[in-house]
């Protein structure tokens, strides 16, 4: 891929102005229920926000700008804005609490924030607490001090700042289950590099393809795969409030949507719904956030025909650096890595491991880890490579494949055993809805397996069921992996990004 920027860049210039200064201004660029907006729409309300940001809100270039709300093209819209006037994009996950969004105030030094009105509240108690964030304006609302009001009297046209390619323009948060939030600091020529790495060597998008999906455009596997990489080729976009698996398979047929991006258990959920949809419109499936079991990539194949792209990325790495296409697909793999990064798999000390062996990943590329004010960059950068905290192994084939995360493997009678694993085995029976494999602390193992099981509707949850699942995973995999333990539940804890909670289910063990 072509890597080399100018030195001054500004990722609205290249995502959105492009077209419109191309001629393409009519083209269809974004879709919600009862809203469609061309490219041209799109630019002259992010135009019109950059002058609200400027003039009325005081927004300088450098300023940290918190973001909050659902998938909106109006989030879409104050997210632009702010690159226009080269300020820093702090996206927040739509169900953070008042707690949670201090943090993250605090941390990134937020001055001001743009929130859907129907979010504020929990805004307005953070902001009690936090003196830093200066103001707070509000977008979806008709109040008279609203963006939309302060917007209309604003010129459609505007003068981008001049930033430069690595001048940060987003400050994304991880899902970090334990711990502090850690925000990681992204540029310019981060954005448009993750736009020429994954999308033209792995996905192949074209202009007239209609992206849809669920992930939050605060988590930047949404973002990237929900605005900014359609808007790299001139394609458009569904952006969906609500998307549980139900609302997005209706809404892939309502807008005939070409490409799609989840969480391998809304594939899962989907695939036992197909039936009732048309998705013929359908012709690429994006999965990311977890390991894909090859249960789940048959399921979903079954149902839909295709054949899913499955990738990793990683909020420290902006997104996907390893993946496969849809011709090149392995069960049970997430693939090679995407041409710009190279991966390797290492022990403790940092040296390489040969194919087979199981160990840390580490990965390099044109975008990297640079966490924000935070002792753990030593932690996940190390001479120059990034570890993502994975234990992968790699295949005769040069195949990636995916272990579990490094501090969840469990160990049992001396036998390292790889939760997602036996969750994989377990996926592969009919019974089974949605599992989760942990280690539960054991006097004479060390740690047994336990799995947590949601069974689909019509299976009875009794003893009978628990030796027929032993059994099933000691038929698949190695006997000594098989969960001693088995717990029936009716759902599982997920975060809004679709990973199982793990901790939770350790901690309720
Ligand atoms: C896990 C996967 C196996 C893995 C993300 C695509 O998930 C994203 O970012 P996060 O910071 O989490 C990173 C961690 O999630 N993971 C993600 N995808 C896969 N494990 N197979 C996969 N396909 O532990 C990784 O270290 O929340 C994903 C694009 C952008 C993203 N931010």
């Amino acid at each position: 891929p072509e890597l080399q920027f100018p030195e001054r860049l500004n990722c609205a210039s290249e995502l959105l102005d492009r077209w419109v200064a191309a001629g393409q201004g009519d083209r269809l660029c974004m879709q919600a229920p009862g809203l469609r907006w061309s490219y041209a729409d799109l630019q002259a309300e992010a135009n019109r926000i950059a002058h609200v940001l400027v003039e009325d809100l005081g927004v300088l270039p450098g300023n940290r700008v918190l973001l909050r709300g659902a998938n909106t093209p109006m989030m879409a819209a104050c997210w632009f804005a702010i690159m226009k006037v080269g300020a820093i994009a702090v996206a927040t996950m739509p169900l953070l609490r008042a707690k949670e969004l201090g943090q993250v105030i605090d941390k990134a030094q937020v001055s001001h924030a743009l929130c859907d009105a129907r979010l504020a509240e929990e805004l307005t108690l953070a902001q009690a607490q936090c003196p830093v964030l200066r103001s707070v304006a509000h977008y979806m609302s008709d109040a008279a001090d609203g963006i939309e009001a302060r917007a209309a009297g604003k010129p459609a046209s505007f003068q981008n700042v001049d930033t430069a390619a690595d001048d940060c323009c987003i400050i994304a948060f991880t899902s970090g289950t334990t711990g502090q939030p850690k925000g990681t600091m992204h540029f310019h020529r981060d954005v448009m590099a993750i736009c020429a790495c994954w999308p033209p060597h792995v996905l192949k998008p074209v202009a007239d393809d209609i992206f849809i999906g669920s992930p939050p455009l605060a988590f930047t596997f949404g973002l990237g795969g929900l605005v900014l990489f359609p808007m790299s080729v001139g394609a458009s976009t569904v952006l969906l409030e609500k998307a549980a698996p139900d609302a997005l398979l209706a809404a892939i047929a309502e807008y005939r949507a070409t490409v799609c991006f989840t969480a391998p258990t809304a594939y899962r959920a989907m695939a036992a719904q197909v039936a009732q949809h048309d998705f013929s419109s359908l012709r690429k499936c994006v999965s990311a956030g977890e390991a894909l079991p090859a249960a789940t990539r048959k399921l979903w194949k079954e149902a839909s025909g295709i054949e899913m792209i499955d990738g990793i990325g990683a909020t420290e790495m902006l997104h996907i650096f390893i993946s496969h296409t849809e011709t090149e697909a392995r069960p049970g793999a997430t693939g090679k890595p995407v041409p710009g990064y190279q991966a390797c798999v290492m022990n403790d000390e940092g040296q390489v491991l040969p194919p087979g062996q199981v160990g840390k990943l580490a990965v390099r590329g044109p975008t990297g880890c640079r966490y924000l004010a935070d002792e753990r960059q030593r932690g996940y950068v190390m001479k120059g490579w990034n570890l993502t905290g994975d234990a992968y192994l790699i295949d005769a084939d040069g195949y990636f494949v995916y272990q579990a995360r490094t501090d969840d493997m469990i160990i049992s009678g001396g036998y390292n055993i790889a939760g997602p694993e036996v969750e994989a085995a377990l996926l592969a029976h009919p019974a089974v809805a949605e599992c989760g494999v942990i280690g539960l602390p054991d006097e004479e193992r060390g740690q047994i397996v336990k799995a947590f099981v949601v069974l689909r509707p019509g299976h009875a949850e009794d003893a009978a069921m628990v030796k027929t699942l032993q059994d099933f995973v000691k038929a698949t995999v190695a006997p000594y992996k098989y969960p001693r333990a088995i717990e029936f539940r009716a759902s599982l804890p997920r975060t809004e990004t679709g990973k199982l909670q793990r901790f939770k289910l350790k901690q309720s063990a």
